[in-house]
């Protein structure tokens, strides 16, 4: 049978788009055998966390501190002033948040986890409500450790992976009015939002979600934090599909979203391009001083916040670089044209796609797999003995355990995470990924499912191992 070659624009009826950069160093890859990969998982317990990468060919485990930086990021990392206090790149760093971010005070992290952990050690009091646009494991992990009490008040929709809403990340003001309503406004520390929701499948929050809610709060004096660690590309759907924001650029838009919220923390492993790194911001100078007084118990001097003056310097340079517009558009190009090649050969993921990953939904991947064998994290498994392929649980193990009652939480949403790292992978890759995925879904119906033998006290889905059935 003889065919026409087609690029993928032509495929899809579309120009065809390519990444805003050139390659000018490589990493080679190495993919080991079948027989190696079932040892390999063996070892591992069936957890994709514990595999060595050596045993892994394409790693979308997570796009944190997993991106490509740019010649400029690492030209900026020879700029490092390694001095103890005031180094000269946490200034670029602080420039950097203030002009794109629009927060008053800074300090940087050594990750995402230690600026949510300063966070909610300074704004929860024991017993008090922290209201979020669904759960993150190491967020409410933080505020559950300082006495708060999570409630999820994202929207219904997000809850459902075929529901088309254009923001599922948006908060339900009525959920968050009725808990209020019943609790008083004291009790909630502060409204916790994220942008993108990376356990909703990467789902946007709507700048009129975010205004509707700053009135809201302003009515009963509650402060609302924001998750930052994806918000550019937050801003990208914003601009995609929100009246108003067609001709604004990715930068403005993110201004405006943080300038209805009180503070952000972040994640600069995600958004801003750098292997390590995060910080904490707010605008109100008490809640500041409180903040840069625990960062030198938990992290570092309050000018480095546990990372070196080279990695601010790459952190800063790296912001300025992923907020530009065809970053982002490339970035979440690519995604979608993995989410574009699933869903045409009908295989059930998180819809629409999101900014960071496909999620895969092992419920209807595997229905005959009932919640309690884990679908998802099974389903990482095969995907890892198909192809070598590293994806990430995102389910059952990872809920966790409700901390009152010992049991599991069953989330409504069992799915596996293949995430995109910035600036790493071709189109090949994606190919690559998405007839591994097929191959495993044709062989859906002869999959088992998998017990735990083991599971530590906190983050279980990071060292829980299993046995197949
Ligand atoms: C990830 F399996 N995310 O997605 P840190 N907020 C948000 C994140 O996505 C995030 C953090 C805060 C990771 C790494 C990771 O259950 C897991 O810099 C929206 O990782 O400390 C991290 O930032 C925390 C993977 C974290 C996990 C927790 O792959």
């Amino acid at each position: 049978m003889t065919t026409t070659p087609q690029t993928m624009g032509q495929q899809f009826g579309r120009r065809s788009w390519a990444e805003p950069w050139k390659i000018k160093m490589v990493e080679p890859l190495t993919m080991i055998d079948r027989a190696g990969r079932e040892r390999a998982l063996t070892e591992a317990g069936f957890n994709t966390f514990l595999l060595k990468s050596d045993d892994v060919y394409i790693d979308l485990l997570t796009d944190s501190g997993t991106s490509a930086m740019s010649d400029r990021q690492w030209a900026g990392m020879m700029l490092g002033d390694e001095a103890y206090a005031g180094s000269r790149n946490f200034y670029h760093l602080e420039e950097a948040i203030q002009t794109y971010y629009g927060y008053k005070y800074i300090v940087p992290t050594h990750q995402g986890r230690g600026a949510e952990h300063l966070i909610s050690q300074t704004v929860i009091k024991k017993g008090q409500y922290v209201p979020g646009n669904m759960y993150f494991t190491t967020t409410r992990l933080h505020q559950e450790l300082a006495g708060g009490i999570f409630v999820d008040v994202i929207i219904d929709e997000a809850h459902d992976p075929i529901n088309l809403h254009p923001f599922k990340g948006n908060i339900d003001l009525n959920k968050v009015e009725a808990l209020i309503k019943r609790e008083g406004a004291d009790k909630i520390a502060y409204i916790s939002v994220a942008g993108t929701v990376n356990m909703a499948g990467g789902q946007p929050v709507s700048m009129a979600n975010i205004k509707a809610l700053r009135e809201l709060c302003d009515k009963h004096g509650i402060k609302i934090f924001l998750d930052a660690t994806r918000m550019m590309e937050n801003a990208f759907f914003i601009q995609e599909r929100e009246e108003g924001y067609a001709d604004k650029t990715i930068a403005q838009i993110l201004k405006e979203f943080c300038s209805y919220t009180d503070g952000a923390w972040m994640s600069a492993k995600k958004d801003h391009l750098v292997n390590i790194g995060g910080w904490l911001a707010v605008n109100d100078w008490d809640i500041f001083e409180e903040i840069r007084n625990l960062v030198v118990v938990y992290e570092g001097l309050h000018t480095y916040g546990g990372l070196a003056g080279r990695d601010m310097e790459a952190l800063a340079i790296g912001i300025a670089e992923a907020v530009k517009d065809d970053h982002i558009r490339s970035r979440i190009g690519q995604v979608r044209y993995l989410g574009e090649l699933l869903t045409d050969w009908n295989v059930p993921i998180m819809m629409p796609v999101g900014g960071h990953a496909i999620f895969l939904d092992a419920k209807r991947f595997y229905p005959h797999l009932p919640q309690s064998v884990f679908p998802a994290q099974t389903l990482a498994a095969e995907l890892y003995l198909d192809s070598g392929i590293r994806s990430m649980e995102r389910g059952v193990v990872s809920a966790g355990r409700d901390p009152h009652t010992g049991d599991h939480y069953y989330p409504k949403l069992e799915l596996t995470r293949l995430t995109i790292p910035r600036r790493v992978y071709t189109q090949a890759h994606m190919d690559v990924v998405a007839e591994s995925v097929k191959a495993v879904f044709d062989q859906r119906e002869s999959t088992r499912g998998l017990k735990m033998v083991y599971e530590p006290k906190y983050l279980r889905f990071f060292q829980a191992r299993f046995e197949r059935l």
